[in-house]
């Protein structure tokens, strides 16, 4: 099968397929936290990145999930000697895609926290804790991290334009003011990731973000370290490539969720923020 055919129609089978190959492999009831890390062809940072990932957080147990999608290097055999939860899915699909069935393996197995972070070492496992704190303090549905509020490593001088070039955007349009829209280190309750509409195979970030924003949720930032790629290449290409499908994205789902937002003052059928799950 091709990528495009699995992001089509045939999307939810391959998802089904790699479910019910995660619960026969593991079979598990996850704990509270769920790391959810999407990885493709990441063999040179994966361990590392698995290996400093808590078994706890605060007092609540871990487990860490990694999703592997089409990799043609050992990615998903260095996470699992790592102690990861791995689930495969035989064809490349996107970051967006991979988070999706992340999200639903963490849903299902019971956990009441997602965090999700990279594979590739740019985010810093210390943060995990920093970023679900206003969450279990009952102060937040939803936090990321935030390299403005906190640190980044990077000297490039685009990247670091179009960081808050699209916190401007996002703030301005959501009219909730963020300094870091594209940070992967997030930390948020379960449920909302099943309230939210999620469909960008690839640029997530500000997809879920912005959808979170926009139906009510309680969004807040903290500090933290984004750090430069230390091995493996970048998935999401160029300066100039990456900012443009990210603009695409902001600004189709801004549409997209007022849109929404407008059937729903109307009375018209459409999907509403429902309160999340707490237990
Ligand atoms: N499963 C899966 N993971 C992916 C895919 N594309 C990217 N990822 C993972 O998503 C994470 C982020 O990808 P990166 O290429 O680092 O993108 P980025 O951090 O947004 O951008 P950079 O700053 O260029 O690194 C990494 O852990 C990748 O391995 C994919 O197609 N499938
Ligand atoms: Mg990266």
């Amino acid at each position: 099968m091709t990528a495009c055919a699995a992001r089509g129609a045939g999307a939810v089978d391959v998802d089904s397929a790699a479910m019910a190959q995660f619960t026969a492999e593991y079979g598990v009831r996850l704990p509270p936290v769920a790391v959810v890390i999407a990885a493709y062809n990441e063999e040179r940072g994966i361990g590392d990145v698995v290996d400093a990932v808590p078994r706890q957080v605060t007092d609540l147990d871990a487990a860490t999930i990694v999703v592997v999608d089409g990799s043609a290097d050992d990615t998903a055999a260095i996470a699992r000697k790592q102690g990861a939860l791995v689930c495969e899915v035989p064809v490349n699909r996107g970051q967006g895609a991979a988070l999706r069935l992340g999200y639903r393996i963490a849903r299902e197995g019971g956990a009441d926290y997602i965090v999700t972070t990279d594979a590739d070492g740019q985010y810093d496992a210390a943060d995990i804790e920093k970023v679900l704190a206003p969450i279990l303090a009952d102060r937040a549905d939803f936090v990321t991290g935030s390299r403005i509020l906190g640190r980044q490593e990077t000297y490039d001088k685009v990247r670091r334009l179009g960081v808050h070039v699209f916190a401007r955007l996002v703030s301005v349009l959501t009219g909730h003011r963020v300094t870091d829209t594209s940070f992967g280190l997030r930390a948020m309750r379960a449920a909302l990731t099943a309230h939210v509409t999620l469909r960008q195979p690839q640029y997530q970030a500000s997809e879920l973000l912005i959808s979170v924003i926009m139906n009510g949720y309680r969004v807040s930032e903290v500090p933290a370290t984004m750090r430069l790629r230390t091995a493996g290449t970048t998935k999401k290409g160029g300066n100039l490539t990456y900012g443009y499908r990210y603009a695409k994205v902001v600004i189709g789902t801004w549409r997209r969720e007022r849109r929404r937002l407008r059937r729903e003052r109307r009375g018209l059928p459409g999907r509403r923020r429902r309160p999340v799950g707490r237990d």
